[in-house]
């Protein structure tokens, strides 16, 4: 693939809860310039328009509160190929849209990860664990349940068959403060690599963030990265349906998108959860954008090398 290319892909998903206005969040990202960034970064930018969500089928779960199944099995169909293409072309970056299209995304990635045999690992940045199956979830909003679909938790009736489960092992949650009893108890039961906001707190964001690539620089893994908006916290972000506070401040999000930078590790983006509406003056979009910006190696100065035992390459090169 060609390491200087930023595919950008819309996918204004907005089935995955009842509030409805993330499908314009890929017109924002346009808006407040992510393609302009990247470009002023160095990178040829292709932006590939919005994908289309494909044909619903009748769809039906045996979980009563489960919002729009069929929409989000067609968007999890379109989207899951859509990745894996883009994947052979360049560094992929999803502009949402809700947080069920990493249902399609994160599957996909993870099936071409798995065709160069490489081990897809995932950063989920996060107030929330996401790890619902349509069974589980009490609101029935199938946002909470893309986790769970890619690491192959059973219900998911209907959906693309996973053709390659990513390990709990290899998913790693920054920022939890939201967690529903019954996915603790679930994600107890696997090795997932848990950080709540609790433990940056007490031992600072980089630390933690720093052993994860550090595994997957050992394992010459490729990193899918997701980002919710409501990783951040709702003072600086909030155009997000879900604000929970005591989220990730200003500095601690760019510092987060700065190592991965450093690391070259990352393959691949989600920008989740975005809704416009509720946006004041487009700031939450603006840094959404200007942390997408840190990613890909906007700086002051720059620092000696991480000492990753991986592949020293910059972003998108794997
Ligand atoms: N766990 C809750 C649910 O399943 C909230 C999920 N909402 C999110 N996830 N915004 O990131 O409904
Ligand atoms: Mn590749
Ligand atoms: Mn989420
Ligand atoms: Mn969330």
């Amino acid at each position: 693939m060609d390491s200087k290319t930023c595919i950008l892909i819309g996918a204004p998903v907005d089935s995955g809860k009842r509030r409805q206005g993330c499908l314009m969040g890929p017109d924002a990202y346009r808006v407040a310039g992510l393609a302009d960034t990247l470009t002023a970064l160095g990178f040829n930018v292709e932006d590939r328009g919005n994908v289309a969500m494909g044909s619903i089928e009748p769809a039906s779960s045996d979980n009563p509160e489960v919002f729009a199944l069929g929409e989000t099995i067609a968007w999890t169909k379109s989207l899951k190929t859509a990745a894996k293409d883009a994947m052979g072309l360049g560094f992929p970056i999803f502009m949402g849209g809700d947080h069920s299209l990493s249902l399609g995304t994160v599957s996909g990635v993870a099936a071409h990860a798995q065709e160069q045999g490489r081990p897809q690992f995932v950063l989920w940045l996060d107030a929330h664990s996401d790890y619902h199956s349509p069974l589980t979830t009490a609101s029935g909003n199938l946002h909470g349940t893309p986790v769970g679909y890619v690491c192959g938790r059973d219900g998911f009736v209907g959906f693309p068959e996973l053709e390659a489960p990513v390990p709990p092992s290899q998913v790693c949650m920054i920022g939890l403060r939201s967690v529903d009893g019954a996915e603790k108890a679930e994600l107890s039961r696997h090795d997932f690599i848990l950080h709540d906001m609790r433990a940056i707190d007490e031992n600072g964001i980089a630390p933690l963030l720093r052993g994860f690539l550090q595994q997957v620089a050992e394992q010459n893994g490729l990193l899918h990265v997701s980002l919710d908006v409501d990783f951040l916290d709702p003072s600086i972000a909030p155009a997000v349906g879900t604000t929970v506070p005591g989220g990730a401040t200003f500095r601690e999000g760019h510092l987060v998108m700065e190592m991965l930078c450093d690391s070259g590790l990352v393959s691949s983006l989600d920008l989740v959860e975005l809704n416009p509406i509720l946006d004041e003056r487009g700031k939450t979009a603006t840094l959404m954008v200007d942390l997408v910006a840190s990613l890909m190696g906007r700086r002051v100065f720059d620092r000696p090398t991480e000492s990753f035992s991986g592949l020293k390459t910059g972003p998108g090169v794997h």
